[in-house]
């Protein structure tokens, strides 16, 4: 005879694998609820690995093919285009960002017509491709000059747009730029052809580290402070999602993801009807990575508990680079 009341049996529930996948219900990991970040190099034929992101590369617009056709066999839905100028020259308005030599402008042109189905979007900030390393134009005492800046992201979103970008993701964070984004999209006819993804809820986080040194893009003075938002702010938090709302954006971000997860459930608590990106940053790659290199934990086990978490939180997309390593997942290789 149990002593525990029959309410309080959960065993009951979860002695079967089925059973365990009917407790789970609307948290499901598939190829569409991944986006693939992508570092594309003005080389060629480089495939470059990144030290600080071990299993990910810099491509040059000719090795991008070879490494997207498996990915596609397998699944892959969408990627996200970050540019690396290695040797684009740099200056203060960073005039490579949408220049016809940029990288991504070269890559958007090829990967529409090789992969007609894959959905492309684009980042777009000026960091890669300023002397400075700001995301935005600075003034001479070194500001942020917001009006100038937004400006300048909106023509070089067009530009991108204008070369094959169905998604525009602007990570900049400078005010008002979803709203210049999307006037500027109008005034090219564009604005029914391009989603514009908002880094809405991105904040001034120390898991960005591997990235800039993947992409060349840290700040050459100072830091992110004044226009990334202070990790502890949530009040910033929702008034940044309600802002580029009101602006028109298409869908929204929070950034990064598995420190951010209460901002992540609030933000898609407070606009269910927008599909909410999370962003699990290169910190959060190489700490996985590195935790599971040196035997701290099982990879794919872990892996999988933190997509969960992001999906539980609220997350319908997830931007990651373990995207290959995923697919692998969702399709284990036939053992026979
Ligand atoms: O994976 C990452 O760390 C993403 C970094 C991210 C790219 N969108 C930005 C963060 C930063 O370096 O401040 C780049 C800003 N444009």
């Amino acid at each position: 005879m149990t002593t525990v009341a029959a309410k309080h049996i959960l065993h009951s529930g979860i002695f079967h694998p089925l059973l365990r996948e009917w407790q789970s219900p609307n948290v499901e990991i598939t190829s569409k609820n991944l986006m693939y970040p992508i570092f594309v190099l003005d080389d060629a034929d480089a495939k470059d690995p990144i030290a600080s992101m071990p299993g990910i590369y810099r491509y040059g617009i000719n090795s991008l093919k070879p490494m997207l056709e498996p990915l596609i066999a397998k699944g892959l839905q969408s990627v996200l285009l970050f540019g690396v100028p290695n040797h684009l020259a740099k200056d203060k308005v960073g005039t490579n960002a949408d220049s016809s030599r940029n990288p991504v402008i070269q890559a958007l042109k090829l990967l529409r017509v090789w992969f007609p189905n894959l959905l492309i979007a684009c980042d777009v900030c000026l960091c890669p491709y300023t002397d400075h390393g700001h995301c935005g134009i600075l003034r001479p005492n070194g500001h942020i000059d917001n009006e100038a800046s937004i400006k300048r992201i909106s023509e070089i979103a067009v530009k991108y747009a204008q070369a094959g970008a169905q998604m525009i993701a602007p990570s900049d964070m400078m005010d008002g730029r979803i709203g210049a984004i999307k006037k500027a999209l109008e005034a090219a006819n564009m604005s029914n052809q391009v989603a514009v993804l908002s880094y809405a809820v991105k904040f001034a986080s120390g898991l960005y580290g591997p990235f800039r040194d993947a992409s060349k893009s840290a700040p050459q003075f100072g830091d992110r402070k004044c226009y990334q938002l202070p990790p502890g702010s949530n009040g910033l938090a929702t008034r940044a999602a309600a802002r580029d709302i009101a602006e028109g954006a298409d869908m929204l971000m929070v950034k990064p993801g598995l420190a951010y997860l209460d901002v992540v459930r609030h933000t898609k608590d407070t606009h269910p009807e927008y599909p909410l990106f999370v962003y699990q940053v290169s910190g959060e790659y190489a700490m996985l990575y590195h935790g599971a290199k040196n035997g701290a934990i099982n990879l794919e086990i872990v892996l999988d508990e933190v997509l969960l978490s992001m999906r539980r939180a609220g997350a319908d997309c997830i931007i990651t680079y373990f995207t290959p390593l995923i697919l692998d997942m969702l399709h284990p290789k036939s053992k026979y």
